[in-house]
């Protein structure tokens, strides 16, 4: 059990130096919780109450959801929203009665509200002091603060989609409230049946609503690893790069802070994130020029041109150069094709770290700072769907019961083909005896962009584009 301690000046002793907590988050490949870093941070004093008196009048943009136990995810497209002072929420979440005020319309018992992934220097544009009161440097991270830092509140069943931040690895600090968090390691990218639709920068979305999942739809998600914590107030998760995570608000009201810590590996990104913008946007302005909203997620500001796209993709192609042009010694300094991994120095440091120091590596030398102060977010053992999932009532449990004996029969260790050898499709609807004739219709311009700018895919052509520019 962790406990806390003070020197002999009654100061708090954190269980980590700065150093050694950045050495284990730069180096951990698995999720862990942090305790014990944050007891003198003032932030760990902020309640949605104390907020709502710090921003006053402020109106704030909520993101209103259906309470459900629907097995489509609920994206931010699909969601209506609701400006309103933080005061406003409160009054609404606490007297469910309220019929008043900008929630009007929204019975308490029937949706969440969400004012979520707010950037600390928007929300907090006429009080910057209140920035000194989130303390990254604890971490390793000097002078990081509330200026790179997002809030959000949420009321209970609040929750995120499950995706993957493209950029960097992260820390959330529970302040109010606690969150359930389902983590999913990157290599199980392929069962989380991911997508770019709706389209965010730095942001891959999975199809697959992972607290009640459609299995006959995603069949592969069953073999995907599920990692669950449920974070208390004053703990720190570390979300190492490219875990998939799914988030809900499991009490009335939860407040958290985090930081997204820029990576080496982004640079990579950063071009993969350049190409996919340029054909999603292509594709999609040309189904329905009219139309950016159904496909664009809330938080990007407007579809952007092709020109615009290309120069973007240019921008980071050269940024990627310029931070891997010199070698650090022992280090390849090559390009290298070998069908699955095209790496420069510095470029996608997984990699370079199991080439040489083999898999696993990084998770055994963190290893040693795993006791109270930090635990590793394990694999959840299995379950059947009724117990994993969100707070709310599963309207179809029986279905997913169904499924769950279905796929236990016919789900192959390996993943299904889409082709077989002959080449017909084997997968998916066109095997399914049950499909639609062939008609216009069968491809959608979603289904190809889904295999366009499929991760995978999408890194197959960042490497080609710099192995060409590299010659
Ligand atoms: O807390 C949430 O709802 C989501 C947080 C999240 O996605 C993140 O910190 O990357």
């Amino acid at each position: 059990r962790s406990t806390l301690s003070r020197n002999t000046v009654g100061e708090y002793v954190k269980p980590f130096t700065p150093e050694k907590a950045k050495d284990i988050i730069m180096s951990l490949q698995q999720p862990a919780v942090f305790h014990n870093m944050v007891s003198d941070w003032p932030s760990r004093h902020w309640t949605a109450e104390h907020l709502s008196e710090v921003l006053q009048h402020k109106r704030i943009r909520f993101r209103m959801g259906v309470k459900s136990a629907d097995t489509v995810p609920q994206f931010e497209t699909m969601c209506s929203y609701v400006d309103a002072t933080l005061e406003e929420f409160l009054t609404w979440n606490c007297d469910q009665s309220n019929s008043f005020g900008p929630f009007r319309d929204y019975d308490h018992s029937k949706f969440w509200a969400y004012a979520d992934y707010k950037y600390f220097v928007n929300l907090f544009e006429d009080n910057s002091d209140v920035f000194q009161d989130v303390l990254w440097s604890d971490f390793g991270f000097p002078g990081r603060n509330g200026q790179e830092s997002t809030l959000w509140i949420g009321s209970l069943g609040a929750h995120t989609p499950c995706h993957l931040d493209t950029y960097g690895c992260n820390l959330v600090f529970q302040v109010q409230g606690r969150k359930r968090w389902h983590l999913f390691p990157p290599e199980d990218t392929p069962c989380l049946y991911p997508t770019r639709i709706p389209y965010e920068e730095s942001s891959v979305f999975s199809k697959v609503n992972v607290v009640n999942p459609d299995l006959k739809r995603f069949p592969w998600f069953r073999k995907a690893r599920r990692h669950s914590v449920t974070l208390s107030p004053r703990q720190v998760l570390f979300v190492p790069r490219h875990w998939w995570h799914y988030v809900e608000s499991i009490d009335p009201v939860t407040v958290s802070i985090n930081s997204w810590i820029e990576l080496e590996e982004d640079h990579l990104a950063r071009v993969e994130e350049a190409i996919t913008r340029t054909l999603v946007c292509a594709l999609k302005t040309s189904e329905d020029p009219h139309n950016s909203r159904a496909w664009l997620n809330p938080t990007e500001v407007e579809a952007t041109s092709h020109a615009v796209n290309c120069s973007y993709l240019s921008g980071a192609i050269s940024a990627f150069f310029s931070h891997s042009r010199t070698p650090k010694a022992g280090e390849d300094d090559v390009l290298e094709a070998n069908g699955g991994s095209v790496e420069k120095e510095g470029s996608h440091v997984d990699q370079t770290r199991s080439r040489s120091q083999g898999p696993g590596a990084g998770r055994r030398a963190a290893a040693s700072g795993f006791g109270p102060d930090l635990c590793p977010v394990l694999p959840a053992p299995e379950e059947p769907p009724a117990h994993r999932g969100g707070v709310f009532e599963n309207d179809s449990k029986e279905l997913a019961d169904k499924d769950e004996k279905h796929f236990a029969k016919s789900c192959c260790p390996q993943r299904p083909q889409m082709m077989s050898e002959d080449g017909n499709a084997t997968g998916g609807q066109a095997a399914a005896g049950s499909a639609p004739g062939l008609s216009q219709a069968l491809i959608s311009t979603d289904d190809l962009l889904d295999c366009l700018v499929n991760p995978q895919v999408i890194r197959m052509v960042a490497q080609l584009l710099i192995q060409g520019k590299s010659l």
